[in-house]
């Protein structure tokens, strides 16, 4: 099988058009919106020509599907709010070059993917949790955005092209090519990461409800103010996790809205997301409770009210040993040593993909580890060596 480098590079950097920040290579495309969308009937079109059969499932998740069993590539084409062009695209369009080369080698068959809000606008890899059977779509359809739309919604932009959802038993098996977002390819100068496991994930939002006042005349020993309640549940959580983390365990309050939202009210209410990531589902758990009784505390001594949204989350998963190897020898073979195993600390859709086949996963390094951002790159002879050892390792596969 004889990958094109120069196809797999143009078909990605004609994707990178579809919402194109004007920041560097950064990408505004969050799942359902006008951008994605036309991003993802241009890929249909591209899954065409490579001679895939074309099929939306009800979530948006767009597949290319080959006749008869096969294996299953690719990521999600969907962006964080500010994101890069590579977060999910490689991984796609790397599935894309692959189907195209094994078609024009004869064999294996392989079909291609490109998930619909990996990046969590209503959840967490939401495209994939749904097809996973982990959530109903019903169930789904009522998740809501920072902004109050829910996933019904949303999802009425593409509801023209839906069909049902894809048997996943026509598929041995699932690889997911993705750029690493983290420092530790880059700074080891190894060019493949073959993925051991993916950590696992619990995110929710919570709601101070305190008291709206004027900022001028409220005396501050009588003020309820919720976002000084969430500055204290801030501090509070980071001392009680001292005896419950490890130097992995990551956690985030990456989104607040404060109401009503101006410097001379005291704001009455604070409602915020609360993410946190670990490999052992255990800490997961003893930090949930760490969560809810610091927020409780904090509320109490304050006299605010406190309330909790769904508690969404994904269980750390191992890659599967077999899918695994193929990658493992592909890499030794293409890389001249420079490449390691390594966990993965994003979440990917390949956790959800777990729960029908096995799934494996490959990394190739991010420039000054950063992504989520539109300042994200890999240099190109990396994405090329990526997809290689990809191609490398189907073939290993049959
Ligand atoms: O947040 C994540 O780890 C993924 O990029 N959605
Ligand atoms: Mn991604
Ligand atoms: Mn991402």
């Amino acid at each position: 099988m004889k990958v094109n480098p120069a196809r797999f590079l143009s078909d990605l950097h004609a994707l990178r058009q579809f919402g194109a920040s004007g920041v560097g290579k950064g990408i505004v495309r969050p799942a359902y919106s006008e951008a994605d969308v036309a991003a993802r009937a241009w890929l249909a079109g591209r899954f065409k020509e490579a001679g895939l059969n074309v099929h939306y499932d009800p979530m948006g998740s767009l597949f290319g599907l080959a006749d008869g069993p096969s294996i299953l590539l690719g990521s999600h084409s969907d962006s964080q709010p500010e994101g890069g062009w590579l977060d999910g695209a490689l991984g796609v369009i790397a599935a894309l070059e692959v189907a195209r080369a094994a078609k024009e080698a004869g064999g294996p068959a392989v079909s291609v993917v490109s998930f619909q809000d990996e990046e969590g606008r209503f959840g967490v890899t939401t495209g994939s949790t749904v097809w996973s059977g982990a959530l109903s779509l019903e169930e789904a359809d009522k998740l809501t955005d920072r902004t109050g739309v829910t996933l019904a919604q949303a999802r009425e932009s593409m509801a023209l092209m839906a069909g049902d959802f894809v048997d996943p038993a026509q598929f041995s098996g699932f690889i997911e090519m993705h750029i690493e977002q983290g420092p530790w390819l880059d700074q080891a100068g190894d060019v493949v990461g073959v993925v051991t496991d993916i950590v696992g994930i619990r995110d929710m939002r919570i709601t101070f409800e305190g008291e709206q006042n004027h900022a001028g005349t409220t005396p501050m020993h009588l003020r309820k103010d919720a976002f000084q309640a969430l500055g204290a549940f801030n501090a509070l959580i980071a001392e009680r996790f001292q005896n419950v983390v490890t130097p992995q365990t990551v956690w985030t309050i990456g989104h607040v809205k404060l109401h009503p939202d101006a410097h001379s009210i005291v704001p009455g209410r604070a409602t915020f997301s609360m993410q946190w990531r670990d490999g052992d589902a255990n800490r997961l758990a003893r930090m949930e409770d760490v969560i809810r009784r610091a927020a409780h505390d904090v509320a109490e001594a304050r006299e605010l009210e406190v309330t909790f949204g769904p508690m969404l989350g994904l269980e750390p998963v191992a890659m599967d040993a077999k899918s695994r190897g193929a990658l493992e020898a592909s890499a030794q073979a293409l890389t001249e040593g420079r490449w390691r195993l390594m966990p993965s600390g994003a979440l990917h859709d390949a956790t959800n993909v777990a729960q029908h086949m096995p799934v494996a996963m490959l990394f190739v390094p991010s420039i000054n580890g950063i992504s989520h951002a539109f300042e994200e790159d890999t240099l190109e002879v990396d994405l090329v060596k990526g997809l290689e050892v990809l191609a490398g390792a189907i073939e290993r596969l049959g």
